[in-house]
């Protein structure tokens, strides 16, 4: 019996998981194991042989059974031990820096101006970027034969022969975009139209598909000086400066009348861009009263109804905000340029959260 007894403690004690203790228990204590064999045997006893043998026999299965219990128990608690150790988690970690992708310079820009706008009032208008050459040309006072046609080096739309559908362009500007809103909405208005657009040049500081946003605001006695608060609002808020000088210099576009061109007063100490201080100027948009012409191509009343527009590249302020040298690298997509000049994604501009914080 004690041979017995310790050949199965030894058995359990060195059995390494479940399976292995379920086979050393049928083959010690289930119905047709060793010990039951013995039971079996005290049929063939003298009532004094099995007073002593049975109870050691039952004392036998007993101890056995503890043993097998405390061993399974301690097998799922060591289980237990090494799932801990494996699935462990320090919560104590700082949380990842950023996520792995950024907003694009052109992407932030274009929301900050977009915030800016929105609080004097523009909603933002968006268009087709394929459209008619009338929507593009004629309905902004650029008739067929005009220079600024020609200037715009326009990707026009292919053809096939005996298509008489209207001539197609890549819009060259965002302007054919404030047109349909005057279509649409009439007047009075006030919107901001930005995006992308095409002009067929290439060197480094054209890319053949830039980045504009353009505005446009129609109402009863608008004049220039409307359009000078707004522009000096715009560049105060979009530059982060409590003040700045803006220089009107006359110039002309087909589509507006006066035209100026506005330069805004700055330094460049060591290479970098100060807005608002200094003895330089830097021109950074077009403007001007809109063209009665163009209220009309618009479907509203040029006697009735005045109007400002406005016009910049946002490429171009990006680069000067945010100190990028080489336009065409926005449109490269080399990852290690986007993690330098992209934003974090949750980096929404407001103003009062401030710009670009
Ligand atoms: C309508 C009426 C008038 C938009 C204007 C400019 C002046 C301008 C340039 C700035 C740099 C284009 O990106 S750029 O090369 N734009 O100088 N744009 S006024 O005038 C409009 C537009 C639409 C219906």
């Amino acid at each position: 019996m004690d041979d017995l007894k310790q050949k199965y403690l030894d058995q359990i004690a060195d059995a390494a998981d479940e399976a292995t203790l379920e086979s050393i228990r049928l083959a010690a204590v289930g119905k047709k194991g060793e010990v039951a064999l013995k039971m079996r045997e005290l049929g063939k006893m003298t009532p004094e042989e099995r007073q002593v043998a049975g109870p050691v026999l039952n004392a036998l299965k007993d101890e056995i059974n503890s043993a097998l219990t405390a061993k399974k128990a301690g097998l799922a608690d060591a289980a237990l031990d090494a799932r801990l150790r494996e699935e462990w988690l320090d919560v104590t970690l700082p949380a990842r820096g950023r996520p792995q992708g950024t907003i694009h310079p052109i992407s932030q820009v274009s929301e900050e101006v977009t915030a800016i706008f929105a609080e004097m009032g523009f909603s933002v208008a968006e268009g087709p970027r394929i459209d008619t050459d009338w929507y593009n040309f004629d309905a902004l006072n650029i008739p067929g034969h005009h220079p600024a046609r020609a200037e715009m080096d326009t990707f026009y739309m292919h053809r096939a022969e005996g298509d008489n559908r209207p001539p197609h362009v890549l819009r060259t500007h965002t302007s054919p975009v404030q047109i349909r809103s005057m279509e649409k909405m009439g007047a009075p208005m006030r919107i901001i139209c930005p995006g992308g657009v095409y002009r067929a040049d290439y060197d480094q500081t054209h890319t053949p598909m830039f980045h504009q946003v353009e505005g446009l605001a129609i109402d009863k006695d608008i004049s220039m000086a409307h359009l000078k608060w707004v522009l000096e609002e715009f560049v105060k808020a979009y530059f982060e400066v409590d003040g700045v000088d803006l220089r009107f210099r006359a110039s002309h576009f087909p589509f507006t009348e006066p035209s100026a061109e506005v330069d805004i007063r700055c330094s460049w100490e060591g290479g970098t861009l100060k807005v608002g201080e200094g003895d330089d100027w830097l021109e950074i948009l077009g403007s001007g009263m809109v063209h009665p012409k163009v209220l009309s191509a618009g479907g509203i009343d040029p006697e009735y109804w005045q109007g400002f527009a406005f016009g910049m590249g946002i490429d171009r302020i990006a680069m000067l905000k945010y100190g990028v040298p080489d336009l065409r690298a926005f449109f490269d997509s080399d990852l290690r340029w986007l993690r330098h000049y992209g934003f974090a994604s949750l980096d929404q501009p407001n103003l009062h959260g401030g710009l670009s914080r």
